[in-house]
């Protein structure tokens, strides 16, 4: 066989996982079908059918994205991951599946018996900061969200994730049905936190008897996700079926590495995953930390810098010694600096191995696809650092230039006058001010205002105002390239 993979030097194997799915029932019930979920926890779990069988399957939902579901119905619920290294593929077939629904497709009810089934253990998440209708600066449900207004005035028949559980629990509730464990696989801080808040938040708005009924038998256990799962190109697909030697649309590609800490606080069973290399774990926060200030904060910052300068990936950032040697001092002298570690974790090894997974040649993972939501990612991964650091006196020239790039970056252009499709549930605001600003001081002092991303803290410290300003004059008037050499040049 002639393959393209083949003829660039790139070895492979193929891995499938033999184990009878005969035996497998919905014990998970999984909301989001996206291209993480399928490399993370699904493969996780189809690994772990291999090495124990067990029954541990899973029912995908999606609410929104019809497409995906679809396909993977005409395909057995099967699909395959390709797990691309730097000079090494290893294809894996992911069978732990067992169906899927989608309230267009099945009609909200199917969803909502199948939340009351007796063997669904875990309900778990993969909706993104947008799916869990929050206010992250409270920790609170957003109430005046339009979905959760809507739910609200039929909660039995629901259109968020959020009302789709309640009304599920509700159910088992009243049926005397045990509850479920719901778990958060999402990239957020503390994200069992935010989904008991954000559930709890709403259950009390129907009932508060039903409340304190979820508060008594219902777990959200925090989890830390790592694997880099880039949305999948043509050329990623083509790679896949030359392996395989047919199309699969729902095919995802991957890094080789993964990394999963999930707080062991479940009230209806668990799969074994440690047994494929997850860790049980007493406290997440720190790994969570640890990984959303140092590799996500570090893909932001390449994100908006290298996609300003026209870097359309993020290896291709990595192969600039500038802006290398930019993310190495971001990671270690800033976000590192900002941490409270468990003994034995060594940030310098983290942060060794986070460059050399950032420089896989083989992964096309865009600037602009980790650009997107920036009102939702700037939080965690560049505001929580920098107070911590202000705090403390300590260097944050790196998060500063971080936090100007993104308010240059939803301007639309970038260094070399090409339009920028920002995609951002604050969108029109950042348009508006846009428009209605007439000096970069303004732009500025209006995007900080956005309380939502930096807090009244941020917005008012005088210091911190003048030194985002600088930054954004900076890269205003010289580029993303330059910024780089003049900060690095700086104490
Ligand atoms: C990325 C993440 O798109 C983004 O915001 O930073 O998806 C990142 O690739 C994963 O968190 C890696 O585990």
């Amino acid at each position: 066989m002639n393959l393209g993979i083949v003829d660039s030097k790139i070895e492979y194997k193929i891995q499938n996982i033999p184990y009878d799915r005969s035996l497998l029932k919905s014990r998970i019930v999984h909301f989001g079908f996206g291209a993480f979920h399928r490399s993370h926890q699904a493969l996780f779990t189809s690994e772990l059918l291999g090495l124990e069988q067990g029954d541990w399957g899973i029912c995908e939902i999606n609410l929104f994205e019809k497409d995906q579901i679809e396909k993977l119905r005409q395909q057995n619920h099967e699909y395959t991951v390709l797990e691309k290294g730097s000079d090494f593929y290893t294809l894996k077939h992911s069978v732990a599946i067992t169906e899927s629904l989608h309230p267009e497709l099945d009609g909200y009810q199917a969803i909502l018996s199948k939340l009351t089934e007796e063997q669904v253990a875990i309900v778990s998440l993969t909706i993104t900061e947008k799916g869990y209708c929050a206010d992250f600066t409270q920790g609170r449900l957003d109430v005046s969200h339009p979905m959760i207004q809507e739910d609200l005035l039929h909660p039995q028949q629901p259109s968020s994730i959020i009302g789709y559980i309640v009304e599920g629990l509700r159910l088992r509730q009243v049926n005397n049905i045990s509850a479920f464990s719901v778990l958060s696989c999402d990239n957020i801080n503390n994200n069992g936190h935010i989904a008991k808040a954000v559930i709890l938040d709403y259950a009390k708005l129907i009932d508060g008897s039903l409340a304190t009924w979820i508060e008594e038998n219902v777990t959200f256990p925090c989890t830390m996700v790592d694997r880099i799962t880039p949305a999948v190109e043509v050329k990623d697909r083509n790679d896949i079926s030359e392996i395989l030697g047919y199309d699969d649309p729902c095919g995802v590609v991957c890094e080789p590495f993964r990394q999963w800490v999930i707080e062991d606080k479940f009230v209806n069973g668990r799969p074994n995953w440690n047994k494929v290399g997850a860790q049980f774990v007493n406290d997440v926060a720190p790994f969570e930390e640890m990984k959303l200030r140092m590799l996500n904060g570090s893909h932001s910052f390449m994100a908006y810098m290298g996609n300003l300068a026209g870097f359309d990936y993020i290896s291709e950032v990595m192969l600039n010694d500038d802006y290398r040697t930019a993310v190495s001092e971001l990671m270690l002298n800033e976000q590192g600096a900002s941490l409270k570690m468990p003994d034995g974790v060594n940030l310098d090894n983290y942060a060794n191995s986070l460059i050399e997974r950032f420089c896989n040649p083989n992964l096309q993972h865009r600037t602009w696809q980790i650009a997107m939501d920036g009102s939702q990612k700037i939080p965690p991964r560049f505001c929580e650092s920098l107070r911590v650091l202000k705090e403390q006196n300590k260097s944050t020239k790196w998060l500063v230039l971080g936090i100007a790039a993104w308010m240059k970056y939803v301007g639309r252009c970038n260094d070399l006058s090409q339009s920028i499709d920002v995609i951002d549930p604050l969108v029109d605001q950042f348009d508006d001010i846009y428009r209605k600003s007439d000096s970069n001081e303004q732009i500025v002092l209006n995007l900080l205002n956005i309380e939502s991303i930096f807090g009244s803290d941020i917005s008012n410290d005088l210091l911190i105002r003048s030194e985002i300003l600088d930054m954004y004059e900076l890269l205003d008037k010289e580029g993303s390239k330059k910024a780089i050499q003049f900060v690095m040049s700086k104490k």
